[in-house]
């Protein structure tokens, strides 16, 4: 494995930190997702366009986009296979979201009860999510009232009615439920609509593009609810809602001297143990002969605990072999979605250990610790221990860690921002937003979130088109990989407004700073969290639209995921389409196979909730389109 020669490629990023790694991968011979993806290349362009259906044994059968043949073995032509293929995609999507908030809810449940270490941290939570769900408070203490929640949420994925999830209808405006209600795409139980969407995709079932997009829509939508909005909700529950804190970002905040674990995945219930346990067991790394025990997150376990406990970023998606790289990481726990399966190959070449922790997400050569939410105080003492073990094995002449780190700023949940702005106006404290977007300070507002993608230049898309949204006076909230590469070049700090954002948009940031009593502006980038935690933003719409009375499809605002990779972010594109909020992306999905699914998503879909899709992989192009938007929905509102 470390005997990896490298060709003459140049890597592609744009972090002097990662570039400083891949150097050192090429010394060493160790191979990095950049040599994967060259030895993949060409990539196959009937999977590019979506044209290739594995969906039956009679197959792979491909359409040829430029001739014969136009249809497959069992009669299906482009544009079914295309909308096929996209609603696996997001069925995959919505699956693993829906089962990362089951894990959580799962995990609730067994605190509620007391079976399981986690006290609940997020106690205004409970009462905001019980008020939501309807649920009555009297006389309930927070575990009963907890516990209550945990079953509210089990009975979505266990109704065998065909009303629609609960979650869902509890926490979006009327009119919005009434627009899916019309179009038939009001999701029932999570789990039959996700196994049903299988079968509609199966061979000899739907032959019907639009039916497949329009159930593409309602998959967007169990990714919403029984994804993001309910894993949030329980998260906040568990472990608190975020408040802003100050950390730093890149690899340069791996640590030469102490005991490095590097937490990478999803699910707080695993990382937040870890952070514990690591402070706990200090003084052991110490008697170890090590300066202590640092932690560092990488993709959205480092998000999660950035959020709440102002641990530093170690890097987004593309960076996770290169944390191993530095030489200084004794341990990564991973525990689901986004860690590559290469990740114990690299590993084999330095001293660190791999440790995964769910059952079904395993790596052959790792460390198998089986976290449940009852052993999780145990099994997370095991996993800071084997850390602390491999420190003696670091190997002094592999060590080599990049100076580069930036101030970062996250944990700005819906809560936050409405408390920091309820200081310029307690009675109404969405109202200098909303007066400063109309009068134009704020031009509008873009969530730009996602990944990173080895096709793209890591970084380089996001922090292009967010430099010139913000140089526009347009405020971006971030969240998942993208608010990681974001705070590597200083967008998530105070120092951020002055370098990025436009004149205007730098006043209000200042004004609120001030008000906020932190005598600097508020970062021009508002991390919001980790992918699921994309339900916060979906809430500041539905708050924004509900203050003004009008629909969010009316705001002038845009999502964008400049790198996405993952089908979780498609499947979350999806759900903002169907919120009416217009989504850029930066990497163009495999659908260009179908002129019919292409129109639909990037044009007709506008017809019937609002949003749509906007393919752009030139980010001072996808910006342009982006301000283009917003302006037409200032125009729209009269501002
Ligand atoms: O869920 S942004 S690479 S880590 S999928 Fe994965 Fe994409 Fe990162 Fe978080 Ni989101
Ligand atoms: Fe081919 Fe149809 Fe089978 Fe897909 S379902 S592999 S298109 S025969």
């Amino acid at each position: 494995m470390c005997e990896f020669n490298h060709g003459a490629h140049s890597h592609q990023t744009l972090d002097p930190a990662a570039a400083e790694m891949l150097e050192k991968a090429n010394r060493e011979n160790v191979q990095t997702v950049w040599d994967r993806f060259e030895q993949q290349k060409p990539q196959c362009g009937f999977g590019d366009l979506g044209l290739c259906c594995r969906n039956c044994l009679q197959g792979p059968c491909r359409i040829n986009p430029f001739g014969e043949p136009k249809t497959a073995i069992c009669g299906a032509d482009a544009d079914l296979i295309v909308a096929r293929n996209l609603l696996r995609t997001i069925v995959g999507g919505a699956a693993s979201h829906a089962d990362h908030s089951y894990m959580a809810i799962h995990c609730l449940k067994e605190a509620a009860e007391g079976k399981a270490p986690y006290p609940l941290k997020g106690v205004e939570k409970i009462q905001s999510v019980a008020a939501k769900l309807g649920l009555s408070t009297q006389g309930k203490t927070d575990n009963e009232l907890a516990l209550e929640i945990a079953h509210v949420a089990l009975a979505d994925f266990g109704s065998y009615s065909d009303e629609p999830m609960k979650w869902l209808t509890a926490t979006v405006a009327p009119e919005l439920l009434e627009t899916w209600k019309q179009l038939g795409i009001l999701p029932k139980n999570p789990d039959r609509e996700i196994r049903t969407a299988m079968h509609q995709t199966s061979m000899g079932v739907d032959g019907s593009p639009l039916n497949l997009l329009l159930s593409s829509l309602k998959l967007g939508l169990v990714d919403g609810y029984a994804g993001l909005q309910m894993g949030t909700d329980v998260q906040d529950i568990l472990f608190g809602i975020p408040y802003p804190i100050k950390t730093e970002a890149n690899l340069g905040v791996l640590s030469p001297d102490k005991v490095n674990i590097v937490v990478h995945g999803h699910m707080p219930e695993v990382s937040e143990k870890i952070v514990e346990w690591a402070k706990k067991l200090d003084n052991e790394a110490i008697e170890a002969g090590a300066a202590g025990i640092n932690i560092a997150g990488i993709c959205c376990s480092g998000n999660e605990v950035l959020m709440r406990q102002g641990i530093p970023l170690a890097g987004n998606y593309l960076s996770q072999e290169l944390a191993i790289i530095t030489g200084a990481v004794e341990l990564m726990v991973v525990d689901v979605q986004c860690f590559m399966p290469s990740l114990t190959k690299v590993a084999s070449c330095y001293h660190t250990k791999v440790v995964t922790t769910t059952p079904i997400g395993q790596l052959p050569d790792a460390e198998h610790i089986p976290f449940t939410p009852e052993n999780a105080d145990m099994k997370a003492q095991e996993t800071v221990r084997l850390a602390i073990a491999a420190y003696a094995k670091r190997d002094p002449a592999k060590v080599q860690i990049p100076t580069h780190k930036s101030e970062a700023w996250g944990g700005f949940s819906v809560e936050t921002i409405v408390e920091t702005l309820a200081k310029l106006d307690p009675v109404s404290p969405l109202k200098p937003l909303v007066d400063n977007i109309i009068a134009g300070n704020i031009l509008g507002a873009v969530g730009v979130v996602g990944c990173n993608n080895v096709k793209a230049i890591q970084d380089q898309q996001t922090v292009e088109m967010v430099k010139d949204l913000l140089a526009n006076n347009v405020l971006v909230v971030a969240t998942g990989c993208t608010a990681h590469a974001l705070a590597k070049y200083g967008f998530l700090s105070p120092a951020g407004a002055k370098k990025y954002a436009g004149s205007k948009l730098l006043s209000v940031l200042t004004a609120i700073g001030e008000a906020a009593g932190l005598n600097e502006p508020l970062p021009p980038v508002l991390h919001m969290g980790s992918c699921v935690d994309n339900s916060r933003i979906g809430d500041l719409l539905g708050a924004l639209a509900g203050y003004l009375s009008i629909s969010i499809k009316d705001l002038p605002v845009a999502a964008s995921a400049p790198e996405l990779q993952h089908e979780k972010a498609v499947s979350i594109g999806t759900w903002a389409v169907a919120l009416g909020v217009m989504t850029h992306v930066g990497v163009v999905p495999p659908v260009l196979g179908s002129p019919l699914v292409t129109k639909v998503l990037t044009s007709d879909l506008e017809g019937l909730t609002g949003g749509k899709f906007f393919v752009e992989t030139d980010p001072h192009l996808a910006a342009e389109g982006i301000l283009a938007h917003i302006l037409a929905k200032r125009k729209a509102l009269g501002i």
